[in-house]
């Protein structure tokens, strides 16, 4: 096993942060790192916290902390600011707001700041997770922007997704992305101190009705019915009892983050859905679909990677014969996978396949 691995699962935070920093960077032995991680992996509740800047995202997490903390669950933090440089504004705040947790040996929190590499930030969201996971994270929080679509790709790897809106941004419901909202598990209406939070939440409870009813007309299986909706709206909120059955509809918690008030009755609603995905068949459904898009993307990065190596001249030729207009790029591709499937870069470009 690599040394760096073996003293991530001792615990050494020092090592830990080391790990996060390699696989982070796509560096030195990373991927042997993650390699030996992974058997011990699959513990954590990855739990994302996404939302338009100013939501309270960071103030709920540092809540959150707290609350898993009293249970004496290890916690792990990734804080992903895409506007931010690692010791940069934005960044700097979330560490202040959560400086209660320093010194907490059980608190390990981590930013990233990676751009631009294959798969970017959510590759390396997802792998810090993993690192984290096997550090003996019992809840990995992971704070990400809800705008772009590296962010849009990190919500989709959280086991539960906390969308977290605050009124006065202008129309809430409209202010949040789309995809984020067909992510969304949980949402918490925050900053319930101010005006427009009712309306926020009367917002919200349309569009998880309306959702559903999509759902329905396109035989989509996620669907959140008007009439699941109010039965989960009436029935009292069990969180030791049965997971809740059927399709999971997504609950409304309303918090003030600062004055730690609907933060009990939130994490109830958090641990509802993890409860549901564990004890149903419609949510280790969720988690088999999940694991398949990973698994599609590693594939996908792997495959371009090898194929891309083996090519070399290949490829340029095929690109050259693009930009000719000699060849049209579907042909191209077509005859380039050809070509890596019978042994990479044999026929001469721009040869029939
Ligand atoms: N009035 C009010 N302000 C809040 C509440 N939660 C957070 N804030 C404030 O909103 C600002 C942004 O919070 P922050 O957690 O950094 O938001 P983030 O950008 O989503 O991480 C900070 O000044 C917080 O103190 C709340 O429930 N009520
Ligand atoms: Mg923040």
């Amino acid at each position: 096993m690599h040394p760096l691995a073996e003293k991530v699962l001792a615990r050494d935070l020092r090592a830990t942060a080391r790990a996060c920093r390699l696989v982070d960077d796509r560096a030195g032995d990373y991927a042997a790192i993650l390699k030996d991680l992974f058997p011990h992996t699959g513990r954590a509740w990855v739990l994302g916290v996404t939302g338009n800047p100013g939501a309270g995202k960071s103030t709920l997490t540092d809540r959150l902390i707290s609350v898993f903390r009293k249970q004496d669950r290890r916690v792990a933090v990734v804080a992903v600011d895409p506007t931010s440089p690692f010791t940069g504004g934005a960044i700097l705040g979330d560490r202040i707001r959560m400086q209660a947790h320093f010194g907490d040996p059980d608190v390990f929190i981590r930013s990233l700041a990676t751009r631009g590499a294959l798969g970017g930030l959510s590759r390396s969201a997802v792998d810090v997770a993993r690192v984290l996971d096997a550090w003996g994270a019992d809840v990995v929080l992971v704070e990400t922007v809800g705008v772009g679509q590296d962010e849009l790709e990190i919500t989709r790897t959280a086991h539960t997704t906390l969308v977290v809106a605050a009124p006065g941004m202008g129309d809430e419901v409209q202010a949040i992305k789309a995809g984020i909202l067909e992510c969304a598990d949980v949402f918490a209406v925050n900053k319930a101190d101010r005006d427009g939070a009712d309306a926020a939440v009367r917002d919200l409870e349309l569009m998880i009705a309306l959702g559903g009813e999509v759902a329905k007309a396109t035989g989509r299986a996620r669907g959140h019915s008007a009439a699941a909706l109010h039965a989960r709206a009436s029935a009292a909120p069990d969180p030791g009892g049965e997971p809740p059955a059927g399709p999971w509809v997504p609950a409304i918690a309303r918090t003030v983050a600062t004055r730690n008030e609907g933060v009990a009755a939130l994490v109830e609603q958090l641990e509802r859905h993890r409860a549901w995905l564990i004890g149903t068949e419609e949510g280790a459904a969720r988690q088999e679909e999940r694991l398949r898009e990973a698994m599609h993307v590693q594939l996908r990065d792997a495959l371009t990677d090898a194929a891309v190596a083996a090519l070399g001249p290949t490829l340029d030729a095929a690109v050259h014969a693009v930009s000719r207009r000699e060849v049209d790029p579907y042909t191209a591709s077509e005859r380039l996978v050809a070509a890596f499937r019978a042994g990479a870069g044999a026929p001469a470009p721009g040869a029939g396949a």
